[in-house]
């Protein structure tokens, strides 16, 4: 393809499939390039068993089409990931987005050129496309993190990652497997794993916090409360500070002025309700140590409770600030550690030595399994951009303006990269919040952006040095004031070898969307356009 066009995007997720309906809406010609064979994005690669969102459904959906909200139908609290990828396609379908989209189609490089302000986006089918903006709509978690271990390709068994699942699934039955990592996606999948498997093994660095999901078929009395009011619901979620659960009682006092019978019985409540709503019992889990310790603590209990082998239970028992990593939210997950067919092996203090033809070496003992999983998550919020080769002013690169850590002013833009925007950049709430909502704000933030330039005959917006530096020096202070920067998470990018520790997501998304809204008001402060 050649083809000139007013907005690229780079990938079909709902970031990517929402700026086409935005880029419609103002007669705009807009050029989608997805890697995958359809859209989806996250919930088209991440297809391992257990996959499932946590956020709970009627909050995880667009909002822009009050027909479209009113119309879909979720079956369950928490919607699993094949029902997502149905909405998304349905979404697509209804909209007509994909003749706008040209799918199994990876980007390779996007170029600024200074000389008639364009980009020029190239694929790995030989496309070249020109366009006045481009929107990097490749989502935070979608660059899989596969760590090197020595002897990797010397394994002649099957290997998986779940952020890269295969389409027809995996049949693991009568076969052993190895699962390294105990994050999110281990939690979901290491249930539904152990059941289908002749024998599982676990190798786990950190242990996670996770809280019961209690997930079931959804509450139809709830739906249609939820629906006789659905923008007045999702406009109470924008005002949360992660634009979601304003149905979640939040406790509005310190856990350390209540008795230790009052906070106990209300942990339980909380526990037994299942979900994020854990964690708002009181108001200073992640600003104090103390209070943080309390909860910790019950978690501890429940996980001694739950896991008969007191070794097993040792090895479970997380260390670290509850809530400073993502909180999981699991179906039976320390249940499984009483099966029969599963073993934990704690791969902390004596790391993954290498990988073998048949399994894999810890502390110089040898696991062997026909079948190896990585849910080793992923390069966030970065990767997916870096692995693009990405040009701005004077032919520099995106990697390099980024050696020391993304710098972006609102998550949106970088100087140096003129009419180039991401959406749920580093720097914006994103991951902190119920992405959908982060992403229609910041889409239409883009394109009305986009408007005002065409109407005011401006070709170029660009934020400046100085914008970005105050706006990165923000994002830390507000986490440092926080319990967020205390543990080793992909918040921070810990997680992967070498990666510069910057913290990424802005905490507070009302703030964030107020200060949009000023910058727009104050002439499009911190950008230059011309
Ligand atoms: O990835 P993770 P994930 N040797 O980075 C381990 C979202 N999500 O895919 O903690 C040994 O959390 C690593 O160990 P450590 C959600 O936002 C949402 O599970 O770094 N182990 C960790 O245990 C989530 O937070 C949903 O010490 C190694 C694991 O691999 C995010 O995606 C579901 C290792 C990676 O855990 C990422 O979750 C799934 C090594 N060299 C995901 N390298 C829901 O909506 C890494 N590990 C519910």
């Amino acid at each position: 393809m050649e083809r000139s066009v007013d907005i690229a995007v780079v990938g079909a997720g709902f970031a990517g499939m929402y700026t086409v309906v935005k880029a419609r809406e103002m007669n705009m010609t807009v050029q989608v390039f997805e890697a995958g064979t359809d859209v989806g994005g996250t919930w088209y690669w991440n297809r391992y068993p257990g996959a499932r969102c946590d956020i709970e459904s009627v909050e995880y959906s667009y909002s822009f089409d009050n027909t479209l909200q009113q119309e879909w139908e979720w079956t369950e609290r928490y919607a699993p990931q094949p029902e997502i990828l149905k909405y998304a396609q349905h979404v697509a379908d209804r909209f007509d987005l994909r003749t706008d989209i040209q799918f199994s189609t990876r980007v390779m490089s996007a170029h600024f050129s200074e000389d008639n302000n364009t980009w020029t986006i190239t694929t790995d089918k030989d496309d070249v496309v020109t366009a006045r903006f481009v929107v990097f709509a490749t989502g935070c978690l979608s660059s899989a993190n596969r760590p090197h271990f020595p002897g990797a390709e010397s394994f002649t068994g099957e290997v998986y990652h779940t952020g890269e699942w295969p389409h027809d699934g995996v049949d693991f039955s009568g076969k052993s497997v190895g699962l390294i990592g105990t994050g999110s996606s281990a939690i979901q999948s290491i249930p539904i794993i152990a059941q289908g498997s002749a024998y599982l093994t676990v190798f786990q660095r950190t242990a996670s916090f996770s809280i019961p999901a209690r997930n079931e078929s959804i509450d139809r009395d709830y739906v249609a409360k939820v629906k006789s009011a659905y923008p007045e619901f999702r406009d109470a979620n924008r005002r949360q500070t992660g634009a979601f659960g304003s149905n979640i009682r939040r406790g509005e006092t310190s856990a350390l002025e209540s008795t230790d019978e009052e906070r106990w019985a209300e942990f339980e409540r909380r526990w037994d309700e299942g979900g994020f709503g854990f964690l708002s019992s009181y108001n200073d889990f992640l600003l104090h140590t103390d209070a943080n310790d309390l909860v910790a603590e019950f978690v501890r209990q429940k996980i001694r409770s739950i896991v008969k082998d007191p070794a097993t239970a040792d090895l479970l028992m997380p260390t670290q600030v509850i809530g400073c990593k993502r909180l999981c939210l699991d179906t039976g997950y320390y249940e499984t550690f009483n099966r029969d067919n599963v073993t934990l092996v704690a791969v902390d203090n004596h790391p993954i030595e290498r990988i073998t033809e048949h399994g894999l070496v810890v502390d110089g003992v040898e696991h062997t399994f026909d079948v190896l999983v990585y849910a080793t998550g992923f390069d966030a919020m970065t990767g997916s951009l870096l692995k693009i080769d990405i040009r701005g002013r004077n032919n520099q690169s995106l990697a390099d303006a980024w050696h020391g850590g993304p710098v972006t002013y609102l998550g949106l833009n970088t100087a140096g990269f003129p009419n180039m925007f991401m959406v749920s950049g580093p720097g914006s709430p994103s991951v902190l919040t119920n992405m959908i909502m982060s992403i229609e704000q910041h889409v239409e933030w883009i394109a009305n952006c986009i408007a005002h330039m065409s109407h005011n005959n401006l070709s170029v917006i660009e934020t400046t040095e100085q914008s970005q530096s105050e706006w990165v020096a923000f994002v830390n202070a507000v986490a440092d004031k926080t319990l967020y920067p205390s543990c080793n998470s992909w918040y921070l990018g810990a997680n992967v070898p070498g990666k510069p520790r910057v913290f990424m997501p802005l905490i507070g998304f009302p703030t964030y969307v107020d200060k949009c809204n000023d910058v727009v008001r104050n002439g499009y402060e911190g950008f230059v356009l011309a």
